[in-house]
């Protein structure tokens, strides 16, 4: 008889030996540009490097995400962060231990990739809050983030998301919401299920990606397997095109509510979400804007890069649309 595990892992913490492994693999990154595609080589080979028990922690998640849709990694190295950015498309260009581990992990999950339309493209993107973008239901601001597919509009969206804590807010009260249709799909009603299946939603684009201008043609929310679907929502941006659907869109949000982890990121906690089946938020948190703010780094990763290639010139990492 075969038998197909998947471990439900949903938290892996690092000995202070496996830490110190991973560090010393991050080391040898420390100079040159994150950008670079020779540098991005040499992370990938890297990874053959990092701490056995990680790697299959990653292998596993990678084949399948767990009930959650999301795994925690403590204990990730991060060096020594100077002061918290505080300006808007802030992003990391030059190589640093903690720009090092993301992509690291990201050249073991599938490949690194950005949006050149979003924080110019580059791998390693700064998560702080900018002062007058309080509102912004993006990352620079610090009212509630709504639940959100990352990119959910565009075809090539990320397959993972991944969010490495620099660090904390100093009141310790933003936390990550992550809520995964494998745990959400038993709390919703028959219609709603059946509704969430049709292409009755279309999708806006982000302003930086040209607004209404670029939104999707009518999209299902859920596809592929009944009883293990994939999901393309964002709360702030998704539009029901009819009344069943507005009213499936309106029990699906309170369900992700309602069916909610929340994580208050720590300095060195890696946060992974698989953006396949899992929304993410943020709760609201007050920025001081005096460089001791929260501070995560983002790199998203494709599974299976060949996918976009007409999207990316020269088969680099950047997607030009
Ligand atoms: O700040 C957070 O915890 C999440 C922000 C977010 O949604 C993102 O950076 O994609
Ligand atoms: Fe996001």
């Amino acid at each position: 008889m075969s038998v197909v595990t998947h471990a439900p892992t949903s938290e892996v913490i690092l000995r202070p030996g496996d830490t110190a492994e991973f560090e010393q693999v991050t080391r040898a990154l420390s100079s040159g540009e994150v950008d670079d595609p020779g540098w991005v080589a040499q992370a990938r080979s890297g990874w053959d490097l990092l701490p056995l028990a990680l790697r299959r922690s990653l292998r596993e998640f990678r084949r399948h995400s767990g009930p959650r849709g999301a795994l925690l990694v403590r204990g990730v190295p991060i060096g020594e962060p100077g002061v918290t950015p505080s300006v808007l498309g802030s992003v990391e260009r030059s190589a640093t231990v903690s720009a090092a581990s993301l992509v690291l992990v990201a050249c073991g999950l599938g490949d690194p990739a950005a949006f050149k339309a979003e924080k110019s493209g580059a791998l390693v993107q700064n998560v702080v809050p900018v002062p007058g973008q309080e509102e912004m239901q993006g990352n620079s601001g610090s009212v509630l983030l709504s639940f959100h597919n990352e990119n959910a509009f565009h075809e090539h969206r990320p397959d993972f998301v991944m969010l490495l804590c620099l660090r904390a807010d100093p009141d310790r009260v933003a936390g990550l919401r992550t809520a995964c249709i494998r745990e959400v799909l038993p709390l919703l009603s028959t219609e709603t299920r059946e509704a969430l299946f049709h292409e009755e939603f279309v999708t806006e684009p982000p302003p930086s990606f040209g607004g209404s201008d670029g939104a999707t043609a009518p999209h299902a929310v859920l596809f592929g397997a009944e009883d293990d679907p994939d999901m393309r929502v964002d709360l702030a941006a998704t539009t029901p095109l009819t009344p069943r659907a507005a009213a499936a869109l309106a029990e699906l949000g309170e369900a992700f509510a309602s069916g909610a982890s929340v994580t208050k990121l720590e300095p060195g906690d890696l946060a992974i979400v698989d953006n396949r089946v899992t929304v993410h938020g943020r709760t609201a948190f007050r920025p001081r804007y005096d460089g001791t703010d929260r501070w995560l780094q983002r790199t998203f990763v494709a599974a299976d890069v060949r996918r976009s290639r007409d999207h990316r010139p020269g088969d680099g990492y950047v997607l030009i649309r």
